[in-house]
């Protein structure tokens, strides 16, 4: 007698099969789960990564605003042509609202009249408009989004003035003793001092948002821009793609420090509503066209929309933003990242 066969019989082979089959469909189902987790994760850090490079182009820039050389009083300049300090333009002559400064040339006044020389506005900005007459660049200006302005000295001594280019003749010993020149004529006396007495470049860059960003398949994926003195006139540059919106609030000392809603009693001897003596600690936030006269912007508070350059199939952003006083929900396959920052402004002036 043959000895009986040792094997599977078909009912066990089924069994066998169909174990294996769930274990495979559950790991290659845990596989695909965790590759989207890994996706999604991805594409959130690529994000914050986009938000920190942009805050970190905007935040030096911003903590050197009203940074004069020698000094942080802007009013002490005054525009002068041809190197005589006898006929010179003061600061306070030197704004928008104001006569074109005679002598400065066209290249300067571009972006609107005074606008590359307003010293005194150190940071100023607009509230859901562009606000300047030069174009903007990448397909133009994003509708609702805000621009941020700041003006200040080059951080170093040029050692010589150059034709053609706005720059400051900044003096350490007589504080009064600063200009503004366009033509590279320097006077005879305050005379280049390395130590005392220096020219500069000034510096006047506006921050906006624009329709598209520039390079392959990016139309429709909006970009922070930046508008910028440079040479003889204005540059464009973009500074970070798929920046959606940039919103700007200005923190101002109201002289309310126990925060009762009017100014404290003792620090407003004129009676003016504005505190004599100002501490330079931001007791309320405006947006930027709601500054009040005579207050000084002591710091800046900033958001950032940053948006994937991606759609993504079956995602949907439907969150609502609430921020800077607007209320937002997308409703779009883009993914999103809001990032806010609070700036302190180091050369506020404490009067
Ligand atoms: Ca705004
Ligand atoms: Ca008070
Ligand atoms: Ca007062």
């Amino acid at each position: 007698m043959r000895a009986r066969e040792k094997g599977l019989s078909l009912i066990e082979l089924l069994v066998a099969l169909a174990i294996g089959s769930v274990l495979i469909v559950g790991a290659v189902y845990v596989y695909s789960q965790s590759r989207s987790t890994y996706r999604v994760s991805d594409k959130l850090a690529r994000l914050q990564e986009d938000a920190r490079y942009a805050l970190s182009v905007l935040e030096p820039d911003l903590q050197l605003a009203g940074y004069y050389g020698f000094t942080n009083t802007p009013d002490d300049f005054k525009y002068m042509t041809g190197g005589s300090t006898a006929s010179v333009v003061t600061s306070s002559r030197l704004q928008p609202a104001d006569a074109a400064v005679a002598g400065l040339e066209a290249g300067f006044q571009a972006c609107g009249n005074n606008y590359a020389i307003d010293v005194v506005a150190t940071v100023e900005g607009t509230d859901s408009a562009y606000g300047l007459a030069c174009a903007a660049a990448g397909g133009g200006y994003l509708a609702g989004t805000d621009t941020l302005t700041i003006r200040r000295a080059s951080p170093d001594d040029l050692g010589a003035a150059t034709a053609n280019r706005l720059q400051l003749l900044v003096s350490r010993l007589s504080p009064t003793n600063q200009y503004i020149l366009s033509d590279g004529s320097l006077p005879a006396s305050p005379a280049l001092d390395a130590d005392n007495v220096q020219v500069r470049d000034l510096i006047v860059r506006t921050y906006y948002i624009s329709q598209n960003s520039t390079g392959p398949d990016r139309a429709g994926l909006p970009a922070l821009r930046v508008k910028a003195l440079d040479g003889a006139g204005f540059t464009d540059t973009q500074v970070m793609p798929g920046v959606e919106d940039l919103q700007v609030q200005f923190g101002i000392d109201t002289g309310d420090y126990n925060n009762d809603g009017v100014i404290d009693a003792g620090l407003d001897a004129d009676g003016n509503g504005i505190p004599d003596a100002p501490r330079g600690i931001a007791t309320r936030y405006v947006d930027p066209d709601d500054v009040p006269p005579g207050f000084q912007v002591v710091s800046v508070r900033l958001w950032l929309m940053v948006r994937s350059s991606e759609f993504e199939a079956g995602f949907t952003d439907d969150r609502t933003y609430e921020y800077a006083g607007k209320t937002v929900t997308p409703g779009d396959g883009n993914r999103r990242m809001l990032v806010m920052k609070t700036i302190q402004l180091r050369n506020a002036r404490a009067l």
